[in-house]
């Protein structure tokens, strides 16, 4: 089958938005709130099993805060919590303090004159995509993905596979045509559940995690300037579109 999209998740693959992005707009909307919640590294490790923003608050609550009553419906002050910390993220990428990760910039251009389809499968929101794309490549840089899949435009969030199949069917592509790129082993369960071949880059908030049914697992997608250990590849260190299109069809 002949490679026609690359789909990529946002939090963590495309860059580490969790412990210096998401985790800190977390902490300082609960200090605006006057709540004395503070997700430390550790902790938010734990709490990043909880797919969702707005789920991980919750699940903060039901087990960390057993005590707390929210000052209105908690689902109504859980998404205002979860606005406002949409607003620090987005000032935290305009700040410039989220990179991305290595070769991610190179092999979205390449892909693109390669002419694939490139979409977004994540659970975080689209204006938190949009902003990250923008920060790093400029305005146009989110009219260059097919399809933003993203947050709640989907019933389940991963592990379930609802958004990588929601964006198939917006990229026109079946699932042997693609191929995903992932950082969690909830992120590798939404996409190889929709039966789509996946590169797992991890973190360290991931590398201890299952990843089996993964394609290939990886530190990074390297960059010729710094380059990546490719299991069974003497002569490569950098994940090119060629070894992706070789990738789809023998493994
Ligand atoms: C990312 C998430 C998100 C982010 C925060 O998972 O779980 O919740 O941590 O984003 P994945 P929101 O990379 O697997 O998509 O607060 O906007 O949900
Ligand atoms: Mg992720």
């Amino acid at each position: 089958m002949k490679l026609r999209g690359l789909i990529f998740d946002v939090d963590g693959t495309l860059a580490e938005t969790e412990r210096e992005g998401h985790r800190i707009a977390f902490n300082q909307v609960f200090k605006k709130f006057g709540l004395n919640w503070d997700w430390d590294s550790r902790l938010y490790g734990t709490l990043l099993k909880i797919s969702g923003g707005k789920e991980r608050i919750l699940y903060y609550i039901n087990h960390y805060q057993p005590n707390f009553i929210s000052p209105i419906a908690t689902d109504n002050f859980i998404t205002q919590l979860h606005q406002l910390k949409n607003q620090y993220y987005l000032q935290l990428l305009e700040e410039g303090k989220i990179p991305l990760r290595p070769g991610i910039a190179r092999l979205i251009s390449e892909a693109k004159k390669s002419n694939l389809k490139l979409g977004i499968a994540t659970t975080t929101t689209e204006e938190n995509v949009i902003g990250l794309l923008q920060a790093h490549f400029g305005a146009e840089g989110p009219k260059w993905f097919d399809c933003i899949a993203a947050g709640d435009m989907v019933r389940n969030k991963k592990p379930a596979s609802d958004i990588y199949y929601y964006c198939l069917q917006k990229l026109d592509l079946n699932a042997s045509q693609c191929i995903a790129f992932e950082d969690s082993e909830n992120g590798m369960r939404a996409a190889i559940g929709a039966q789509i071949k996946t590169i797992v880059t991890v973190n360290d908030y991931t590398e201890n995690e299952n990843f089996s049914g993964a394609t290939l697992i990886l530190e990074h997608l390297g960059d010729p300037q710094f380059p990546t250990k490719i299991p069974n590849e003497k002569n490569l260190n950098y994940v090119t579109i060629d070894f992706l299109i070789q990738l789809l069809t023998e493994r």
